[in-house]
C-alpha cells in the first residue's frame, strides 16, 4: 500500500477536481458562514449544471405528456423520454432498451420485483435469500412478501469486517430459494460485494439475483451483462441526477413473464370492462404519467458521468477513501465501522463517549455535512452492537482539503466533549 504523502501528491497532480467542482454550483455555497463541505453523497449527490440546465430547458421549451399526443410538444417529450431510456440502456450495457423500466427509485424497483416476480414465484415453504448488509429497502419488501406467502427470509451473515460470508451465502442457496437479493455496495459500511461471483453461485442453483446498485452506480461502471444480473436497480439522485426517479433493469424473459405492478394509463394495449390487454415491456411496468423531466435529467447526469475518465475517477475516489481511513483511524477514541478489503465511497465511524448525532450537529456548525444514524440499515448496526454511526461519504468532487476539514471538525467535537 502506498504511503499517504505519495497518494496526496499523485491526487493533486492527476485529477482536475477544481474544474469538476465548478460544474456543481451548490459546492460553492456557505453553510453557517463556512464553505460547504458536502460529505453526504451516499444519501444524495449534488447536481451539475448540465442536469440543472437540461431540466430547466425541458420545462421552458419541451414540456408535455408522453406517448399520448400527435402534437409537436408531445412528440418531442416522447422522443426525449425514450432517448433517455436508450442512454440508460447503454450506460448499463443492457441488451435492449425494453429492459429498462423507469421507476421512482431503488426502493420502488425492489418493491416492484417483490410484488410481481415475487408474488408469482414465491410460495409457502419457499425461501428468499438476502445478506446481513442490506438497506431496509432490500429487506422489508421481501419480508412483506414472505409473510404474505408463508415463505422464509434467509440472511447470509457478515463477518466483523463487514463482508458477506460467502460460504454461508452458498450454503443458504437451495432448491427452495426463489430469488436472492443482494446489495452491490453497502450504504452503511461501504463494502463492495463480489456480486459477479455471488450471481454465479446463485445461478449454479438456478436462483435469479436482484442486485441493489444504489451505492454502486455512483462509483463503479456497471455492465449488467458481464455481471449476468437478472435484475439491477439504482436511483437517479445518487448519480447526480434528479430525485423521484430510478431504474429497474430486468432481463427480457423475466420482465415478459411477470405480471404488471400497477394498473392505469400507458401500461395497457386495450381495455374493456371485461378484459384488459397489457402493453409490452417496458411500458407494462410504467402505469400513469411518468417522471418525464426526471428521465431526461437522469440522461443528462449519465452524459456528464460519461464525459469523465472513469479509470481516473475510480482511482481518485479510492485515494480519497484511503486517506480518510488513515486520517480518521489515527484519531484517538475513534473506531471505523466496516473494514472490508474492498470498499467504496463510505467511511462509518463512532467516537468514544459521543453520540453520532452530536458529531453531526457540531460538524454542521463547521459547514460539514455528514449523515448520522442507522442509515436505514438497522441490522448492520445490530451486528456491531451500536445504535448508530457517523458516516462520511464521498463523490469525485470531494477534495483532500475537505478530508482535512473533517478531521479538524472531529478534533473540535472532541474538544467540546472534553476529550482532548
Ligand atoms: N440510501 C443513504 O443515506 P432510494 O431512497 O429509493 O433512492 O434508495 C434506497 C436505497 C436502497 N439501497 C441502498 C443500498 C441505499 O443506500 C438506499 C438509499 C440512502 O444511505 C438513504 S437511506
Amino acid at each position: 500500500m502506498k504511503n499517504t504523502s505519495t497518494i496526496e501528491q499523485q491526487t493533486r497532480i492527476d485529477f482536475p477536481v477544481e474544474k469538476i467542482r465548478r460544474d456543481f454550483p451548490i459546492l460553492s455555497i456557505s453553510v453557517h458562514g463556512k464553505p460547504l463541505v458536502y460529505l453526504d453523497n451516499a444519501a444524495s449527490a449534488q447536481k451539475p449544471n448540465l442536469v440543472i440546465d437540461t431540466i430547466k430547458k425541458y420545462y421552458l421549451t419541451e414540456n408535455s405528456n408522453v406517448h399520448r399526443g400527435v402534437h409537436y410538444l408531445s412528440e418531442l417529450a416522447t422522443k426525449k423520454y425514450e432517448a433517455a431510456r436508450v442512454t440508460v440502456q447503454k450506460f448499463l450495457n443492457a441488451e435492449s432498451e425494453r429492459e429498462i423500466i423507469f421507476v421512482r427509485g431503488t426502493t420502488e424497483a425492489i418493491n416492484l420485483v417483490a410484488a410481481t416476480f415475487g408474488r408469482k414465484n414465491v410460495q409457502a415453504g419457499d425461501e428468499v435469500l438476502i445478506t446481513g448488509l442490506e438497506h431496509h429497502s432490500n429487506i422489508v419488501p421481501w419480508q412483506m412478501l414472505c409473510e404474505e406467502k408463508g415463505a422464509r427470509l434467509r440472511v447470509a451473515p457478515i463477518n466483523d469486517d463487514g463482508e458477506v460470508v460467502l460460504e454461508e451465502f452458498a450454503r443458504l442457496l437451495s432448491g427452495k430459494t426463489k430469488i436472492a437479493a443482494i446489495s452491490h455496495i453497502s450504504n452503511a459500511l461501504g463494502t463492495i460485494n463480489p456480486v459477479k461471483q455471488m450471481i454465479e453461485m446463485a445461478h449454479q442453483q438456478g436462483v435469479p439475483v436482484l442486485v441493489d446498485g444504489a451505492q454502486a452506480v455512483p462509483h463503479i461502471r456497471i455492465d449488467v451483462r458481464d455481471l449476468d444480473a437478472d435484475f439491477y436497480t439504482f436511483s437517479s439522485h445518487k448519480i447526480f441526477g434528479p430525485t423521484g426517479l430510478g431504474i429497474l433493469y430486468g432481463k427480457t424473459n423475466l420482465l415478459e413473464s411477470m405480471p404488471p405492478y400497477q394498473g392505469g394509463g400507458d401500461m395497457i394495449k386495450s381495455v374493456t370492462f371485461e378484459k384488459t390487454i397489457f402493453n409490452d415491456i417496458p411500458h407494462k411496468y410504467e402505469a400513469g404519467t411518468p417522471h418525464i423531466a426526471g428521465a431526461i435529467g437522469l440522461a443528462a447526469a449519465i452524459d456528464y458521468m460519461n464525459s469523465l475518465d472513469w479509470d481516473v475517477v475510480q482511482q481518485y475516489e479510492q485515494t480519497l477513501l484511503l486517506l480518510a481511513h488513515e486520517k480518521l483511524a489515527a484519531i484517538q477514541g475513534l473506531r471505523i465501522i466496516g473494514t472490508a478489503k474492498e470498499k467504496a465511497g463510505v467511511v462509518s465511524f463512532v467516537l468514544d463517549g459521543v453520540h453520532p448525532h452530536d458529531i453531526g450537529t457540531i460538524l454542521d456548525q463547521e459547514g460539514i455535512a455528514i449523515r448520522t444514524g442507522h442509515h436505514c440499515a438497522q441490522p448492520v448496526m445490530q451486528k456491531y452492537g451500536i445504535p448508530a454511526t457517523a458516516r462520511a461519504s464521498f463523490a469525485f468532487y470531494n477534495t483532500i482539503e475537505e478530508i482535512d476539514t473533517l478531521i479538524r471538525g472531529i478534533q473540535k467535537v472532541k474538544e467540546v466533549f472534553g476529550h482532548v
